[in-house]
């Protein structure tokens, strides 16, 4: 069996360190055709690779890039850049093997980030089918070129592509839908030293894929296809099972599908099962969406055992959901927000400002919204600027608006877009404004406590034997510095 080491480029440790589930459900996938190796970039960020690579001579390197930026306009980390100088670049010196680049961040500038790491081939979407053709095809000395999915550089600069769509300059990135449910699990914990996630780290777990929403600037249809392929709950809750058997009851297990509640049926179905297998696991989502809430769902999920659960309206502005697509009423924002101070089911808000049609009057229904429905136990995350991804709703409206060109290299410097109502220094303001007067509110550029918070919490944390999320114990924390005026 020829050698394939994948690596995990990702080092990002914030909120918490994610296991790489890509590469660990690829290489459950290829295990039976090639002798697959993970190495994880997670902690040791590089120093290994050489010895890694020195070992197992592999024949393929494939490298896994889940993160261009942070999608904040005041943080400008390069994440690219960081995989480049810390794994790819480094190996290139190590090995001459075939380089595979893929992963989320890959597939939204698949070209720009050939070009700017010279990797030699990439893969949009989905990686397990495609990595398998790809390897094949290198194998038989085959051109790479007819892959779906596979790009392929050669020469300085150029990257060729067999790309399923080009709109002038431009493509659009589609996803190949294949099924999704016979496939093997990720054994996640086997493939990595699992050890170093168990602090605060989760077990990422996927119910589906695709996502059949049309949000504005949103770039998961891309990612995934936009049609749901569902997972079965036996399924899921089988992985689960065997799984916390291994890692045992300190990992929380964490769902990944762009919103969990969509379809409506699927999640309820899960935690049928996981209630009816008693596993007693600690269960976490994001992606909550509030056009399928109800009493029956949030009711099953405190059953099951969900501990937070992350909601995304975005606004709540009647004005700025509709141009944002977001495909949910005022009413359903409403009924989730009641829903969750009902099931007292611990959450994260989070908001994004200055999309079309955002201006003073917008912001303030969001935040009317807030101060009358959130429970101020819970968290609310407040962003501004929407970053501008290639292939998206609000990729055409900035190009008709003039905000960019056609030219325009978009993977860095980092673009975002702002209605013109609420351009980016008076959204800051607003936003710095509002947090400034609610403890639960605060704006993405600001997510880490200060560290003397983290240790009083952890401390409090351990003396009262609390088990509720870190964000709400953060939080009487906050309103307690801020009553002090510890805290500005
Ligand atoms: C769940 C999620 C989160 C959760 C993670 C929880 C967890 N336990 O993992 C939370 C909320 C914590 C989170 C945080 C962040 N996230 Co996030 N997240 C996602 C989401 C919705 C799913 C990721 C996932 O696990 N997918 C399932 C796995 C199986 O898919 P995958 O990793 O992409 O792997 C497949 C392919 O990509 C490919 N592949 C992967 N690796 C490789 C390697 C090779 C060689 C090949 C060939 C193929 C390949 O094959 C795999 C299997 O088919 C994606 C959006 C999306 N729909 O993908 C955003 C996404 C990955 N996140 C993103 C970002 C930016 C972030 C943050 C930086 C945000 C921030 N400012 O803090 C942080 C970073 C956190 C970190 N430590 O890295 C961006 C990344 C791209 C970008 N814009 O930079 C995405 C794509 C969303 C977006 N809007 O664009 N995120």
């Amino acid at each position: 069996m020829k050698k394939l080491l994948l690596v995990n480029t990702n080092i990002e440790k914030s909120p918490y360190p994610i296991p790489p589930l890509g590469i660990c459900l690829i290489a459950s996938f290829l295990k039976d055709h090639y002798d697959v190796r993970i190495y994880d970039g997670m902690f040791d960020e590089g120093r290994d690779l050489e010895q890694v690579i020195r070992s197992q001579k592999p024949e393929f390197i494939g490298f896994s890039i889940r993160n261009v930026d942070e999608m904040v306009p005041e943080k400008s980390r390069f994440y690219v850049e960081e995989a480049y100088l810390k794994f790819i670049e480094p190996a290139r010196k190590l090995s001459n093997a075939p380089f595979i680049l893929g992963g989320s961040g890959y597939t939204i500038f698949p070209q720009e980030i050939l070009d700017y790491t010279g990797a030699d081939y990439g893969i949009a979407g989905e990686g397990e089918e495609p990595l398998m053709a790809l390897l094949q095809a290198l194998e038989r000395g085959e051109d790479a070129r007819g892959i779906p999915g596979v790009y392929v550089r050669s020469g300085e600069g150029t990257a060729m592509t067999d790309i399923y769509s080009l709109s002038g300059k431009r493509r659009t990135i589609r996803c190949i839908e294949r099924d999704f449910n016979s496939r093997p699990f990720s054994e996640t914990d086997r493939k990595l030293d699992f050890s170093l996630y168990t602090g605060r780290g989760v077990y990422s777990i996927q119910t589906k894929r695709g996502c059949a929403l049309h949000c504005l600037y949103c770039s998961y249809p891309l990612l995934e296809g936009s049609r749901y392929r569902l997972r079965s709950p036996v399924s899921i809750v089988d992985e689960i099972e065997e799984a916390s058997e291994r890692v045992g009851k300190n990992v929380t297990f964490e769902f990944v599908d762009s919103t969990f509640n969509e379809p409506k049926g699927h999640a309820e179905d899960i935690c049928r099962e996981l209630i009816r297998r008693k596993l007693n696991v600690r269960l976490r989502t994001m992606g909550v969406n509030p056009r399928n809430t109800s009493k029956e769902l949030f009711g099953l999920m405190l059953d099951a055992g969900f501990a937070q659960i992350d909601v995304t309206p975005d606004s709540a502005s009647p004005s700025v959901i509709k141009n944002l697509r977001k495909g949910f009423t005022m009413d359903d924002i409403r009924r989730t927000a009641r829903l969750i101070k009902e099931f007292d089911l611990p959450a994260m808000w989070f908001f994004l400002f200055g999309g079309p049609g955002e201006n003073q009057t917008t912001f303030s229904e969001t935040i009317d919204f807030i101060d009358k429905y959130i429970n101020p136990a819970d968290m609310v995350y407040m962003s501004g600027g929407l970053r501008i991804y290639p292939g998206t709703p609000l990729y055409k409206l900035a190009l008709m608006e003039g905000c960019i060109s056609l030219e325009d290299n978009l993977l860095y410097p980092f673009v975002f877009y702002f209605s013109p109502e609420s351009p980016r220094p008076q959204l800051r303001e607003w936003i710095l404004e509002a947090c400034s007067k609610r403890h639960h509110c605060l704006p993405s550029s600001d997510t880490t406590p200060p560290p003397e918070m983290l240790r009083e919490a952890v401390a409090l944390r351990n003396q009262q034997g609390l088990r509720e999320p870190m964000f709400r114990t953060l939080l009487r924390l906050r309103k307690e510095w801020k009553a002090k005026g510890k805290l500005s």
